[in-house]
């Protein structure tokens, strides 16, 4: 049997013509390929992430933003059919499963720790956890959280019939709005003001480093995928010929393309 890593990827395209999308994985990616570790990738489509994930026995990451649901917990000690809050999971990619350890882990920086540990004599990638948890919560700020809501509208419009569904169903109520009131011009304007200016704040960090990598080194360190994946996914959303892509990449006096093109010897191929 193989012993290759198993990674799940989320497509916005179909089992037959799969496409490359997420920020969350495209760190797992870079990771994966700096080491040099041999895995193959598994495409899910957005809705089935969920059954297939609880499937395996892997974790979900969090908590979907749909608030407060009735759940039927069913317990030994309370053989009643009891109705209590509680949140409904949320399981999100990456999750890699590893044969050699037969064992299935979600989260980006849960993944990369584990195999930063499992992996010892590959590139070490988280160099400083303090460091890299400051980074965590400047890019949540400054990349996550001002990332333009409308950007679902683009994925919704291309994604097969119950992927569009779950993207609605989720990001709506992530959003407070429809996804048709997210993608008007003016919206769309205003959100990507936001996402500049974000930008702009993490530049700071680079130009201060004053090398393409926050390592400081020739390899990137897990705070340059970070951010690295947050970029790169927007060329695949929007295509490299883009007006989106090429705004970006004169951002910052060029900052960023520096850095995308930096990483471009870690993509892998095939992922198409
Ligand atoms: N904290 C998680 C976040 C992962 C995450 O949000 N992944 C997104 C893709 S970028 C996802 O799977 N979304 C599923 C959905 O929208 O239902 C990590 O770092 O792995």
């Amino acid at each position: 049997m193989s012993n290759r890593i198993v990674f799940y990827d989320l497509s916005t395209g179909t089992h037959d013509n799969p496409k490359i999308w997420s920020p969350n994985t495209w760190k797992i990616r870079y990771a994966l390929n700096i080491k040099k570790l041999e895995f193959e990738t598994v495409w899910l489509e957005f809705h089935e992430v969920e059954p297939t994930i609880a499937k395996l026995g892997g974790k979900p990451t969090t908590t979907k933003p749909d608030g407060y649901v009735l759940c039927i917990r069913l317990t030994a000690d309370r053989p009643l059919t009891q109705f209590s809050p509680c949140r409904t999971p949320w399981y999100t990619l990456p999750v890699i499963y590893d044969p050699k350890t037969k064992q299935i882990i979600s989260d980006s920086r849960d993944i990369v720790e584990y195999l930063d540990k499992q992996y010892p004599a590959t590139q070490k990638l988280v160099l400083d956890p303090t460091f890299e948890d400051e980074w965590e919560e400047a890019v949540f700020t400054n990349a996550i959280k001002t990332f333009p809501p409308s950007i679902f509208t683009v994925l919704h419009n291309r994604v097969s019939v119950p992927a569009a569904q779950h993207i609605r169903k989720v990001r709506e109520a992530q959003f407070g709005d429809t996804l048709e009131n997210l993608n008007t011009e003016e919206a769309v304007r205003q959100q990507w003001k936001g996402f500049e200016n974000g930008y702009t704040n993490l530049s700071e960090s680079y130009k201060k480093a004053g090398t393409t990598f926050l390592s400081k080194g020739d390899v990137p360190m897990w705070a340059d995928l970070n951010i690295g994946s947050w970029l790169i996914s927007q060329k695949f959303t929007y295509g490299e010929e883009s007006k989106q892509w090429k705004s970006i990449l004169e951002w910052d006096g060029g900052l960023w393309k520096k850095l995308n093109e930096a990483l471009q010897v870690y993509e892998g191929k095939g992922f198409e």
